[in-house]
């Protein structure tokens, strides 16, 4: 059985190989098992999950791969391979607390810390992670991490915990590190369906399968702009403190009560700002279900419409996009013409776009990228991604 070849991982790709290979250098075994948790695009709904809206994401084929083994102990070991080898102790009987000079393991504290406080008994483990999500590219390496470890301790340790209540344990770890997200990053990574797009309603955390139409490639150009502002976390923390004060103002708890005719007709006494934080949410979430339909239709033509009035919306009325982003969407968009769309994916402030074309565009879409995009954004280049919708997170033994 140590010999390896009988064991799904063996066959596994280099992130999975990598922190088999060095487990086995480090520890002089073979690993018991390897978790595997996906990063996300999401094609439309941004900035509608804290509002409980509906959003529009898909795993990709990058992801945040643990090896691992339990031990009997009650600390955890684990080792990050992206972070120069940086290792990280855990001594699970002592209270869990947030170590800055290691940030990366403050997603990991975060899990254990959230599964014990929710009374899911854990112990110890060896643990080595690395992954392909591109740092700062918008496609939710943080939330791969979270529910790839969620998912290995599920695993190791006989929890039984769900997958939706994975993400939510996942997503309050985030909170825990810092960033009150949503739940659509974590709930993607573990819940991603092979080949489909999932439309998630944030409210009652039910999801549709999505048919990405044949012929129809997902590609994603990061900006390799980073916009760190007074920190990316604040200035998420503080749109959706907007959004709550908008939902206040129209006596609901979320915004996702709200019509575009309540919009129109009770917002004359609301902050200027925050009316128009309120307009794309409210707005977006109509998008999502028209962007559904029409995929259904199989009417780019109408996708391509519905992704830039999302696109202009997020960076007119939402505010989270930047300079590099927008010269990307004008610069694919005069490409795909009327045959697809793009926009800015993710929680903003940098990060990456996504793009809905026909497969026989990609081509002339990495040409224009490559020869019009450094001359609008200093000298930096893209970077360009065709990807697959993925599975969510699972276990390789
Ligand atoms: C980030 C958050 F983590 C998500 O919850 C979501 O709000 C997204 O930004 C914007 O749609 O990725």
């Amino acid at each position: 059985r140590l010999k390896g070849g009988g064991r799904s991982y063996e066959n596994a790709g280099p992130v999975v190989k990598s922190v088999v290979e060095k487990f086995r250098s480090v520890h002089g075994e073979d690993p018991k098992y390897v978790s595997v948790a996906p990063g996300r695009v999401n094609l439309i709904g941004e900035h509608t999950d804290y509002s409980q809206g509906f959003v529009m994401p898909c795993a990709i084929d990058f992801h945040v791969a643990a090896s691992f083994c339990p031990t009997s102990d009650n600390k955890l070991h684990v080792i990050a391979l992206d972070v120069n080898d940086e290792t990280c102790s855990i001594d699970l009987s002592k209270p869990i607390e947030r170590d800055q000079s290691q940030p990366w393991s403050n997603y990991i504290r975060g899990v254990c810390k959230t599964l014990m406080d929710n009374g899911h008994k854990i112990g110890g483990g060896k643990f080595v992670f690395s992954g392909n999500v591109p740092l700062g590219g918008g496609l939710s390496s943080s939330a791969a991490l979270e529910v790839c470890f969620a998912k290995a301790l599920n695993h190791a340790y006989n929890l039984k915990i769900g997958g939706v209540e994975i993400a939510q344990l996942s997503q309050a770890a985030e909170h825990w590190v810092g960033c009150k997200c949503g739940i659509m990053d974590q709930y993607i990574s573990s819940m991603g369906v092979e080949g489909k797009a999932l439309m998630i309603d944030c409210r009652d955390l039910s999801a549709k399968n999505v048919e990405i139409p044949k012929g129809v490639a997902v590609v994603i150009v990061n900006s390799n702009a980073k916009h760190e502002l007074a920190g990316l976390d604040s200035e998420y923390n503080a749109r959706r403190e907007q959004c709550e004060q908008a939902a206040r103002h129209f006596g609901v708890s979320y915004l996702r009560e709200v019509t575009p005719e309540q919009l129109e007709r009770d917002s004359k006494e609301l902050d200027p700002v925050v009316l128009k934080r309120a307009r794309h949410v409210v707005l977006e979430n109509d998008r999502v279900s028209k962007t559904v339909e029409a995929l259904k239709q199989g009417d780019l033509k109408t996708v391509g419409k519905l992704m830039l009035a999302s696109h202009m919306s997020l960076k007119n009325d939402f505010e989270v996009s930047t300079p590099e982003i927008d010269a990307l969407v004008d610069i694919i968009g005069a490409v795909v013409g009327e045959e697809g769309g793009v926009r800015i994916t993710g929680g903003g402030f940098g990060g990456s776009v996504v793009c809905l074309t026909p497969e026989s565009k990609v081509e002339e879409i990495r040409k224009a990228v490559e020869e019009n995009y450094p001359k609008r954004a200093g000298g930096r280049q893209a970077t360009f991604y065709v990807c697959h919708a993925s599975a969510g997170a699972h276990i390789l033994e």
